[in-house]
């Protein structure tokens, strides 16, 4: 062969060797740019961390994505990873740069945003994966990014049924990986209460037992038989654990304590907290229940604040959720107490008795520097200006709660209830059965938090959450399924302030999420991809 020839083939050999990229990041960064270098990275990464909280983020992300790269910790000139924080940027943002002089460098305004950039880079690499042992082949390139909303959000319902420590902890790497910062985490409710509180053991030792559970839709009035929930709550000491996991992830754990409906499950522990004063047990159906705890009597406050005491010192976060939601007043409007309440507190209307509840706990809590957030129902209620609004009928309540100047929290049911069914043929496409609804991938990702609002009441939205509701799910493979791959849309829609390209999207969550949810071994939505 001719000389020139070889030399055509051979760089022709090369180049097909060279992978070709335009590596795919979700949420979508605020820029990304490629150039033409290739960086090799060995299997196992050396990290450098320029401070103790960077070093210890290096073996954070070693225990979630060690399927990917092992990982060392080592000295600055020798790291393929170097960690910094850098001063000039907000507490989230990240800088990320890939090149052939300085390896990888990812710079944050605090840890959170270093452990932000360290998320795409996992996606990074893993696109860059030749398989075989083989070094990672990285594109050089250059990202900055930083997230639109503060707030971003997953909720995990753990008294419908109930997920194990590892589960909850799995869980909250799954937020991670979708740069979600915060977990509201369901803990009391009629069918099940889950967290132990050490001055009302019965709260544990009862009410976290049901008897039995519906089967099917609720109000099929068939029942299993089969008591449910033994040994199904969180200890103090687990508590602890599953919150410092939490926050060595940067991720802000907000837990729920349900008043005064939902509320079952505590009157089944201690009959003196309902009107009635008997005949309760920890609920066996799903649905809304007329049985809430007694605003009447003074017994009622101090077993919430001694239980909300608790709350706080396993809680650090600014954030305590009371619930609030779905109470029907048919108790309230027959107790003697409730009604001398009303009488002594000049109460015409039985909804404003909630109001002041919640204005109670909320000084109660306010008193020891923490903030309340209560579902949309509490706007009807009598609101206080310092409540956060969160909005699950919809968008409507939080439109509402942000143009009266309340911080506004959007968990739109039509939009990011994750209990809902993902295709609109559930049957033929083999879903398993849902409480309801429609929420394709589509729908989640299209949701636009400011709909309806001026420049100025923006500002009260501080972000989005998405739901699962446990009723009709039992294992945490199927709570995957559920959220996953819909949290890609959660995340971008709670990162990126514009969106406009749903191909796009779809492409990205094809490249970087669906492979890394089969590398991590996460159980995912196999259908409902196009809806
Ligand atoms: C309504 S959302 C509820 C929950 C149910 C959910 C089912 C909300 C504040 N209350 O108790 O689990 O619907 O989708």
């Amino acid at each position: 062969m001719r000389p020139l020839m070889t030399i055509i083939l051979s760089a022709a050999v090369f180049m097909a060797a060279l992978p070709s990229f335009a590596v795919s990041i979700v949420p979508q960064p605020v820029s990304i740019r490629e150039n033409r270098s290739v960086v090799r990275l060995p299997r196992t990464l050396t990290f450098y961390g320029q401070t103790r909280a960077l070093k210890n983020l290096a073996d954070v992300w070693g225990d979630s994505y060690g399927m990917i790269a092992g990982v060392r910790t080592g000295n600055e000139k020798k790291a393929d990873v170097k960690l910094y924080i850098d001063d000039a940027m907000e507490a989230e943002e990240y800088g990320l740069e890939v090149s052939v002089e300085n390896g990888v460098v990812i710079r944050g305004g605090s840890p959170a945003g270093v452990w932000w950039g360290m998320q795409s880079l996992a996606q990074i690499l893993l696109q860059s994966d030749g398989g075989d042992g083989r070094p990672f082949t990285v594109p050089g390139l250059t990202v900055q990014d930083r997230p639109h909303f503060g707030y971003r959000s997953g909720m995990l319902d753990c008294c419908r049924h109930f997920f194990t420590v590892d589960e909850v902890k799995k869980f909250i790497d799954i937020l991670a990986l979708h740069k979600l910062n915060t977990f509201h985490w369901h803990l009391t409710d009629d069918q099940g209460w889950r967290i132990e509180i050490k001055k009302y053991p019965l709260l544990t030792e009862i009410g976290s037992v049901r008897k039995e559970t519906v089967v099917g839709r609720h109000g099929s009035n068939v029942y299993d038989g089969t008591p449910y929930g033994e040994g199904c709550f969180y200890s103090q000491k687990q508590i602890r654990e599953i919150v410092k996991y939490a926050s060595d992830r940067y991720i802000t754990i907000i837990p729920e304590i349900e008043m005064p409906g939902h509320a079952e499950a505590a009157l089944a522990s201690y009959q003196w907290l309902g009107c009635k004063g008997e005949g309760y047990e920890v609920w066996p159906s799903w649905g809304v229940n007329e049985e809430i705890f007694c605003v009447g009597k003074e017994s009622t406050f101090e077993f919430l604040e001694d239980v909300l005491d608790e709350v706080c010192d396993l809680f650090p976060g600014e954030y305590i959720h009371i619930g609030g939601d779905e109470v029907p007043y048919v108790r309230w409007k027959e107790c003697p107490d409730c009604q001398a309440r009303m009488k002594a507190e000049g109460i015409t209307d039985v909804a404003y008795l909630q109001g002041y509840l919640l204005k109670r706990i909320e000084n109660h809590l306010n008193a020891k520097g923490r903030h309340i957030i209560g579902w949309d129902e509490i706007l009807d209620a009598g609101v206080t200006p310092t409540a956060t609004v969160m909005s699950w009928r919809g968008p409507s309540g939080g439109i509402r709660a942000a143009k009266q100047g309340n911080h506004v929290v959007m968990v739109p049911n039509t939009y990011f209830y994750l209990d809902y069914y993902q295709t609109s043929d559930p049957k033929k496409n083999g879903e398993p059965l849902a409480i309801g609804g429609y929420v394709p991938l589509s729908k989640s990702w299209s949701f636009d938090p400011y709909d309806q609002l001026s420049e100025d009441e923006k500002q009260y939205i501080t972000g989005v959450q998405a739901n699962l509701w446990t009723e009709y799910i039992a294992t945490f493979d199927h709570a995957q399924q559920m959220i996953l791959p819909r949290y890609c849309a959660l995340s971008e829609v709670a990162w990126c302030e514009d969106r406009t390209d749903l191909d796009d999207f779809r492409e990205r969550v094809k490249s970087a999420m669906l492979p890394m949810y089969d590398r991590l071994g996460l159980n995912y939505a196999k259908y409902g991809f196009y809806e």
